[in-house]
């Protein structure tokens, strides 16, 4: 199996995303995915990630991150099979192969939920060093398990930065105010935001009485580690129930 199996065998092709779509991604460095999840399936994940939130207490995301203001899960390949949409949808690999020049693994699958009145971050990009423009190591999705709106802590990113070659924390005196080139990606629940993780971006201040679920389902060129070890954290059995094409991409 390599790459061009792999993503073949997922259904990407030359024209899965279309080529407004990639010049989209290309220059602002996100692309919205609109009604990648039915209404049953955003719910069905949903429940799914409060009954593990519920399940797992304190220890909740432990395998990566924990953050105050925040439940997080991590390791959600491992956890259920309903997780396998989010590194096998033919859109959002398209899109991810597209920033990673189609070279990529999984980096992790993680849930984040701030809670009320919490989730404020720092800009940030989501790797430890600047790169050159087009020398891109991570590419995140953000899969909307509520709408995203004004008010609930939808994530801030400030469009074109990917290119600038500085993340936020070199070049920003406060990265954690606001930037007065930043957008909210406000969208409907059941869509998938592919976002360049070199885009500087963060989660916002939940104002509303519920909490904010969305997925983290993040890829990284071959050659570098991954933020959660597939092959230290996945079960025998996750690994044996997934195909080849999968155990690829997961790099198990
Ligand atoms: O959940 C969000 O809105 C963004 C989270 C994020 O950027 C992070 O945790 O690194």
């Amino acid at each position: 199996m390599d790459m061009t199996e792999a993503l073949a065998s997922f259904g990407v092709t030359e024209t899965t995303l279309s080529e407004d779509e990639i010049r989209f991604l290309d220059e602002r460095g996100y692309l919205p995915l609109p009604n990648l999840l039915s209404d049953a399936q955003v719910s069905a994940i949903r429940e799914r990630v409060e009954a593990l939130a519920a399940a797992e207490g304190a220890g909740a995301g432990a395998e990566f991150q924990q953050e105050a203001g925040t439940e997080r899960l991590s390791n959600l390949v491992d956890k259920d099979p309903m997780f396998e949409i989010c590194f096998t949808h033919p859109r959002v690999l398209a899109g991810i192969s597209r920033v990673l020049s189609g070279d990529f693994k999984l980096f992790s699958l993680n849930s984040r939920a701030s809670l009320p009145g919490e989730g404020l971050q720092a800009l940030h990009a989501d790797w430890h060093s600047d790169v050159d423009p087009g020398d891109f190591q991570v590419c995140n999705s953000i899969w909307l398990l509520v709408d995203f709106t004004e008010e609930n802590g939808a994530t801030r990113v400030v469009p074109g930065t990917h290119n600038s070659g500085k993340s936020p924390q070199t070049a920003l005196d406060d990265p954690r105010a606001t930037h007065p080139d930043e957008i909210l990606l406000t969208a409907k629940a059941g869509t998938v935001v592919i976002f360049n993780s070199h885009l500087w971006h963060g989660g916002t201040i939940n104002r509303s009485a519920a909490p904010r679920y969305a997925l983290h389902s993040a890829f990284t060129r071959r050659h570098n580690e991954q933020q959660v070890n597939q092959k230290k954290f996945l079960s025998a059995d996750t690994v044996a129930r997934l195909g080849a094409a999968e155990r690829f991409i997961l790099d198990v």
